[in-house]
């Protein structure tokens, strides 16, 4: 088990679109446990392989309250979105510390492999779909400052690139 460095916007390799997944191997099965350790201890309840630089199309999720329940999702489609949207106010592990309203289908039915491979189909609503569609984002080379305004995403990607200066520096 290892914790995995989280990429922080504006790094550009953030905006790399994944491939699928077409290894159902051990290194997969490590990857995953890597991701889910990272996940937990920074106390996410999503992650996309895009944030960890690995350019597959892979997700880990745990919405729960308890965290104990681990989901993987790997090559997801969107087989239906509702046309109910809602508004929620979203974070991201690689833009620490910025919250802003995101809105997005309500629910989402999703086709995808779970870590064996096997094919199988989940109707997400409220927090798992919204959670879906950011970290399917990811996978496209999009974070979610992106859905802001330019002028917030700028103040944003400002703030990003000193705090991480001053971050270098201590
Ligand atoms: O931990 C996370 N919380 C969150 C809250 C609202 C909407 C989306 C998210 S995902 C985020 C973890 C993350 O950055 N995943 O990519
Ligand atoms: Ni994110």
């Amino acid at each position: 088990m290892a914790l995995l460095p989280i990429l922080c916007y504006p790094d550009p390799k953030l905006h790399t679109v994944a491939k699928p997944v077409t290894r159902f191997d051990e290194a997969l099965k490590t990857k995953i446990a890597d991701m889910f350790e990272t996940m937990y201890e920074a106390k996410g309840i999503g992650l996309a392989a895009t944030q960890v630089d690995f350019h597959e199309r892979l997700i880990v999720l745990d919405v729960s309250e308890t965290k104990d329940q681990p989901l993987v999702v790997i090559n997801p489609t969107i087989v239906s979105a509702s046309s109910q949207h809602i508004v929620g106010e979203e974070g991201c592990l690689s833009v620490p510390g910025i919250y802003d309203e995101v809105e997005r289908a309500q629910t989402v039915e999703i086709a995808y492999l779970d870590e064996q491979g096997q094919s199988k189909r989940l109707v997400a609503h409220d927090l798992l779909s919204i959670c879906i569609q950011h970290e399917m984002d990811h996978l496209m080379g999009r974070v979610f400052v992106e859905y802001l305004s330019p002028l917030k995403r700028n103040r944003i990607k400002t703030k990003m690139i000193k705090a991480q200066r001053e971050a270098a520096r201590s």
